[in-house]
């Protein structure tokens, strides 16, 4: 008989690719969607459902359907925001997170969840960070993803449900949301090119991140929900937001000095500074290794927004 999947966040960038890797697999797909809409890009062959991360008779409805595997990759991810809306931040990206935990509990507890736990939760604890690293989160969001993963992890011990989560460390790609750094920038780079736009306005171009490529991460996640625990999914390399830019714009041509401008606006109350993963364990135990290389995947997100 087909597996039956859950998919949340399926209007996002993780959420997207994991439908199509899953439906590849064979799978039955569900994507629960807030509220259905005509003319909503749709992918072929998932069906779509309606709930709420916040509404929980709609988790315990869906969660009737007795999914084999539910990936969460729902919430409010956006860091820059959860300083200003941080309560709707706690109740979407943590407490909504119980609510699916708990609906999943009470009424088929042997369905398989993925949660998408967050490097965001290590804030500034030292570099590598691994599944030992003490969690130290500088945001509402960093905060909000803390509480879902021990939630989980909690469920886990208590209940003896099977649960696996990634710590994933930034991931991009083509299908990435336009209010996140690299999206930003390569979005921005296209506009230049066109001549629709003359610079862009970025804030601390001094932060570094663990940079991967979505679509590589995608098969990480799978292979945790299938072993359950807990998991680094990052590259291993970090790279700042100036070499992003710098890279990014040369690739189309461009000198970004030429064309950025810093705007105060983008900087946030408290940045993490410094991520990179150490993937020892995911390496090691589920034999994972991401593929693309930082340039490769510029390369790729530059030429889409061309
Ligand atoms: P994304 O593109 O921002 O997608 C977020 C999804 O959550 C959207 O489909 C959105 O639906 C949905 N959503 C928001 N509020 C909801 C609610 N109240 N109930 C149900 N759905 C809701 O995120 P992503 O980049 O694909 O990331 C996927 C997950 O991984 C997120 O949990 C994120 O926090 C986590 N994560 C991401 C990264 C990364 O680098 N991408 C790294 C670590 C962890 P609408 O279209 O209705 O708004
Ligand atoms: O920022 C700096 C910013 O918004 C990256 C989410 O997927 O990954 C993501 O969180 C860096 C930060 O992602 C701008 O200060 C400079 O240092 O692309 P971002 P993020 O905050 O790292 C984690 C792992 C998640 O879990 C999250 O869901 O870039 N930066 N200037 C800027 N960032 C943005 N967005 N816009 C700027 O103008």
């Amino acid at each position: 008989m087909r597996k039956k999947a859950l998919i949340t966040g399926i209007t996002g960038q993780d959420g997207y690719y994991m439908a199509l890797y899953l439906l590849k697999k064979g799978y039955e797909v569900d994507g629960m969607i807030r509220r259905k809409r005509s003319n909503g890009e749709k992918i072929n062959n998932v069906n779509y459902v309606e709930g709420d991360l916040t509404d929980f008779i709609s988790l315990i409805n869906l969660a009737k359907n007795k999914y084999n595997e539910i990936y969460n990759f729902a919430a409010q991810s956006f860091v820059k925001l959860s300083w200003e809306q941080p309560e709707l931040t706690a109740e979407v990206t943590g407490l909504g997170v119980l609510r699916l935990l708990e609906a999943v509990r009470q009424v088929s507890p042997k369905t398989k969840i993925f949660q998408a736990s967050s490097s965001e939760m290590f804030g500034n604890s030292p570099a590598p960070q691994n599944e030992n690293t003490p969690f130290k989160p500088r945001s509402p969001y960093g905060i909000s993803k803390l509480f879902a993963h021990w939630t989980a992890i909690n469920y886990r011990e208590s209940y003896g449900m099977h649960i696996g989560a990634a710590i994933a460390f930034n991931h991009e790609s083509e299908r990435r949301g336009e209010e996140f750094l690299t999206r930003k920038i390569t979005k921005a780079i296209g506009e230049i090119k066109r001549g629709e736009r003359q610079y862009l306005e970025l804030g601390n171009l001094n932060a570094e991140r663990d940079w991967g490529y979505a679509p590589d991460y995608i098969e990480a996640f799978y292979k945790i929900l299938q072993k359950g625990g807990d998991y680094v999914v990052a590259t291993g390399e970090t790279h700042s937001v100036r070499e992003f830019a710098e890279k990014a714009f040369r690739i189309a041509g461009l000198n970004y000095k030429k064309y950025i401008k810093i705007d105060n606006k983008y900087k946030r109350p408290a940045e993490v500074n410094h991520l990179r993963g150490d993937i020892s364990k995911i390496r090691k135990e589920l034999n994972w290794k991401s593929k693309t290389t930082f340039n490769q995947m510029i390369i790729k997100m530059v030429k889409n927004d061309l």
